[in-house]
């Protein structure tokens, strides 16, 4: 029988969509968001054959679209069980004195302002019920700072912050809440900071094992479904090969 509904931001791709996958193998229902539709519909069709999915196309950075897209959804998936805040990226890889206005504007209002609003349109609900479960995907950027990585590393520190203030929070309404902080997963997260470079891209996941998204999808599910009085606060996650944010044990 299906018992939980999961709400999952970024579902169109990576570690989204893997936890997407994983979470309908296990019954549980789905709302998948995301901006690319086409993504979106093709999923549904998939994973419909193992629970309930709906889908909702917005832009997390788009307060309007945030709000309306949720007060839209069909009373069946309005109980929203498990929230995970995903969507994000990097845009860019500059040092500070050349990075592009557009691209801090960017990450901190899709990483940050966007994962205010989707919990902001969520919370309340669970609040009333007393019960709810909300995963942050944080990153190691959001634990150190590397070259270059700046404002992205500022908005996964404030990803980081958050999801503490939220525990301390929602501690008395009973609503669990996590961060998991992956290192290196190969997804599409480089294409997208490197503006659709795909050699440059794959050169980031060269000379190692990377981790792949199921990885992290396996511990988000791992974390949500532990017995009802535990909740793993923060996990970082890396690939072996990686020591910290800048070491990377790379065969060439
Ligand atoms: P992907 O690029 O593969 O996936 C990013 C997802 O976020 C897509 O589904 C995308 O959907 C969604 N998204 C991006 N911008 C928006 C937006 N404005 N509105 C709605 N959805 C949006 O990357 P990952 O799976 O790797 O990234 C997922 C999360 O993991 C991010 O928060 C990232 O920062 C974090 N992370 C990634 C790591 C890595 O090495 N890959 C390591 C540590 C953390 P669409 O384009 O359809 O809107
Ligand atoms: C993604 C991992 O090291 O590129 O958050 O910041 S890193």
């Amino acid at each position: 029988m299906n018992t939980k509904t999961a709400f999952i931001t970024g579902a169109t791709s990576g570690i989204g969509k893997a936890t997407a996958e994983i979470f309908a193998k296990n019954n549980i229902n789905l709302i998948l968001c995301g901006r690319r539709s086409e993504r979106l519909t093709e999923l549904q069709l998939t994973l419909s054959k193992l629970t309930n999915v709906t889908t909702l196309q917005f832009d997390v950075s788009d307060k309007e679209e945030v709000f309306k897209a949720i007060a839209s959804l069909p009373k069946e998936f309005k109980n929203i069980d498990i929230l995970i805040n995903n969507a994000g990226n990097a845009h860019g890889l500059s040092a500070i004195q050349d990075g592009s206005l557009d691209d801090w504007d960017a990450m901190m209002d899709i990483n940050v302002k966007g994962l205010l609003y989707v919990s902001k349109a969520i919370i309340p609900q669970m609040v009333e019920k007393n019960n709810g479960f909300i995963v942050n995907i944080g990153s190691i950027a959001g634990k150190e700072v590397y070259p270059n990585g700046n404002v992205y590393c500022a908005s996964k520190h404030a990803v980081n912050a958050l999801n503490k203030a939220m525990r301390i929070d929602l501690n008395k309404h009973n609503i669990r809440v996590a961060a998991i902080h992956p290192g290196a997963v190969e997804t599409e997260f480089s294409e997208v900071r490197f503006k659709g470079d795909k050699e440059k891209a794959k050169n980031v996941y060269k000379g190692f094992d990377a981790l792949q998204a199921q990885d992290i999808a396996e511990i988000i599910y791992f974390v949500i479904s532990r017995p009802i009085h535990v909740n793993i606060e923060d996990l970082v996650v890396y690939p072996t090969a990686q020591a910290s944010a800048t070491i990377l044990n790379k065969e060439f």
